[in-house]
């Protein structure tokens, strides 16, 4: 079965109920591939807006949620409450929260078997620091971040993974098409090797790190580069050509 190439947005925690408005009316008027999924995920505050105006073939997705059913559990957003809500998404994992919130690789592939085994779909987010790389630790932390998943989920259909080296991510500095290629090609293979071959020939593999409009389209012609996750473009009305890049 064909990969149907896939692009996310990740407005992280930007924008206002007019810009966001003016981004998906954007969207909605624009000719976007009909081979491409494309899902945005602005911050929880607007998901409902985000839900009712945006097109219905366009996806919603949070930019987290917590692995408990509802209860005392103040701040936190329930996978309950996305499906509630007719959000479908979510992104979990993504370096921020890893970094910033302390989330570790137990508690990312917590939250994802939770949210697949109730009926969110997951963009699962790894990755490596420039430390890491310089020090030749890229595919042994990537390795070990699959293996913290692999350790809880079972159900591997509701999960896209996104491959975001942490030295990319903002700086303008984007991963070179064959060094993306490198770490997406060894995600599938490890994928093959640990899970199944079916998982690995099925399971999108998304590069994310400074994506834009004038980089998009080498890195979509990687045969293993199954989409993006966009953030800072994804804000621009350029996110458009994005999503359209293998046109
Ligand atoms: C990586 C990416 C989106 P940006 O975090 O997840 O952001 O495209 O701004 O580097």
């Amino acid at each position: 079965m064909a990969r149907k190439f896939f692009v996310g947005g990740n407005f992280k925690m930007n924008g206002s109920i007019s810009s966001i408005t003016e981004i998906v009316d954007n969207l909605n008027k624009a000719q976007l591939d009909s081979n491409v999924e494309t899902v945005i995920a602005p911050p929880a505050l607007y998901l409902l807006l985000v839900r009712e105006k945006a097109k219905k073939d366009i996806g919603v997705a949070a930019q987290n949620v917590f692995d408990k059913p509802n209860g005392a559990f103040t701040g936190e957003i329930s996978v309950q409450h996305l499906k509630d809500s007719g959000i479908d998404w979510t992104i979990l994992g993504h370096s921020e929260r890893r970094t910033l919130l302390g989330e570790s690789d137990e508690v990312v592939a917590s939250k994802t078997k939770y949210a697949t085994e109730n009926g969110v779909s997951v963009i699962w987010c790894c990755g490596e620091s420039l430390e890491q790389r310089e020090a030749g630790q890229t595919l042994e932390h990537i390795a070990k971040q699959l293996a913290a998943l692999k350790a809880q989920i079972s159900d591997w259909s509701k999960i896209v993974i996104a491959y975001e080296p942490i030295w990319a991510i903002g700086t303008g500095k984007v991963a070179t098409t064959e060094q993306a290629q490198e770490v997406h090609a060894s995600i599938r293979e490890w994928l093959a090797k640990n899970v199944s071959q079916s998982v690995a020939d099925e399971t999108r593999i998304l590069y994310g790190g400074s994506v834009s409009e004038k980089n998009c389209k080498d890195l979509s012609k990687e045969k293993d580069i199954d989409g993006f996750l966009v953030g800072g473009a994804s804000l621009k009305p350029a996110f458009v050509d994005i999503i359209n890049s293998k046109l």
